[in-house]
């Protein structure tokens, strides 16, 4: 067993794969003594931008802040994304103009971070910029590259009962619909002009261990893996490349990954997102798969499929279960738990 990896490359959504990185930092701190002196384990997050949207004037970028403030003690623990003691004071009297989209939740203290965002944004600065600017305040504890400095947005194609097949942004699908529009596809507008952010390919290709962490596999890490270079590199590094199952049994952890699965016409199972992703032996992504203990049966044929898998508990029910996931997920890649 190798001892402890020194770079960590983590390829994530919003508040799932925010609660697992949580896990692994806990892990990281408390299992690597030489932490302290100064040989730690770096952590670089890669984070989903398809779900960004332009809402009242300001840019929303949900799953780099969700990251941002649940590595950073701001999130809210109740929602898993906006800010603790939150208010929405902005947003009832955008309402009371009138205003749309009313749907949208934009929080006053939120409210903030997409102004200086924004601001920056428009005088030039890149996503990458801006976003390291904004982790200078919350600390994460992690290195956060967006996927791209590039717009890339995720709509989703439905049937709309007025208007026929349209393609709605994601967040209005999401938080509007509840995900409970059938979505006949995903479209990522822009994506094919899209580059990997500075960083991103190197992050991927320089790690000791590349983790795909319990987010949704069609529109957090799937969106990440669409942009251009970023799944060569996924498939070509040299690092272990570990993932962990954002379902057990039939259902997702949380979210609606589900909706987006069915979408695809893949199988909503531990099983099912890990055929999706592919061994890496047949040009797939993955080296091995973490599974629920209640899973374990799923286990001969995914390792049929060539994909090395264990199963451990996968409910991030509190920080201690979160870094026994984590420690799981290590000790699959080889890395001392
Ligand atoms: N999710 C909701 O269910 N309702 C909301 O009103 C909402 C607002 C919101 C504002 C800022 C932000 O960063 C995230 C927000 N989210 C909301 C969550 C967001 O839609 C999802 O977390 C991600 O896009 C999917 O991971």
């Amino acid at each position: 067993m190798a001892a402890f990896p020194s770079r960590i490359t983590v390829l994530s959504g919003g508040i799932g794969g925010a609660r697992f990185l949580v896990g692994l930092l806990a892990h990281l701190a408390s299992a690597n003594p030489d932490g302290q002196s100064g040989s730690a384990t770096t952590v670089t997050v890669i984070g989903n931008t398809g779900d960004d949207i332009w809402v009242h004037g300001v840019r929303v970028c949900p799953d780099l802040d969700t990251v941002m403030y649940t590595l950073g003690g701001g999130i809210s623990a109740e929602r898993g994304w906006g800010r603790e003691d939150e208010h929405f004071t902005v947003k009832d009297e955008l309402a009371a103009y009138g205003v749309e989209p009313t749907w949208f939740g934009l929080g006053d203290r939120d409210l903030a971070t997409h102004l200086i965002r924004t601001q920056s944004l428009q005088s030039g600065f890149t996503l990458s910029e801006v976003t390291a600017a904004l982790c200078d305040r919350w600390q994460p504890g992690v290195q956060l590259l967006p996927m791209s400095d590039d717009r890339a947005e995720t709509h989703v194609v439905v049937q709309d009962p007025e208007q026929g097949r349209v393609a709605i942004h994601f967040q209005e699908w999401w938080i509007r619909h509840r995900a409970q529009l059938p979505a006949e596809s995903f479209v990522m507008i822009g994506i094919d002009d899209a580059r990997p952010a500075p960083g991103v390919v190197e992050a991927i290709l320089e790690a000791d261990l590349v983790i795909l962490p319990p987010s949704n596999p069609v529109v957090s890490v799937g969106a990440i893996l669409q942009v251009p270079g970023i799944a060569d590199a996924l498939r070509t590094t040299a690092a272990p490349v570990v993932g962990v199952s954002p379902i057990i049994g039939t259902a997702p952890v949380r979210g609606m990954a589900d909706a987006c699965l069915d979408a695809i016409g893949v199988e909503t199972s531990a099983m099912g997102v890990a055929l999706h992703y592919g061994a890496r032996s047949a040009g797939g992504y993955l080296d091995a798969w973490l599974i629920a203990d209640s899973d374990a049966a799923s286990a001969p044929a995914i390792s049929a499929a060539g994909i090395r898998v264990d199963d451990a508990p996968l409910l991030m029910s509190d920080p201690q279960a979160t870094a026994a996931l984590a420690a799981a997920t290590m000790a699959l890649a080889g890395f001392s738990a």
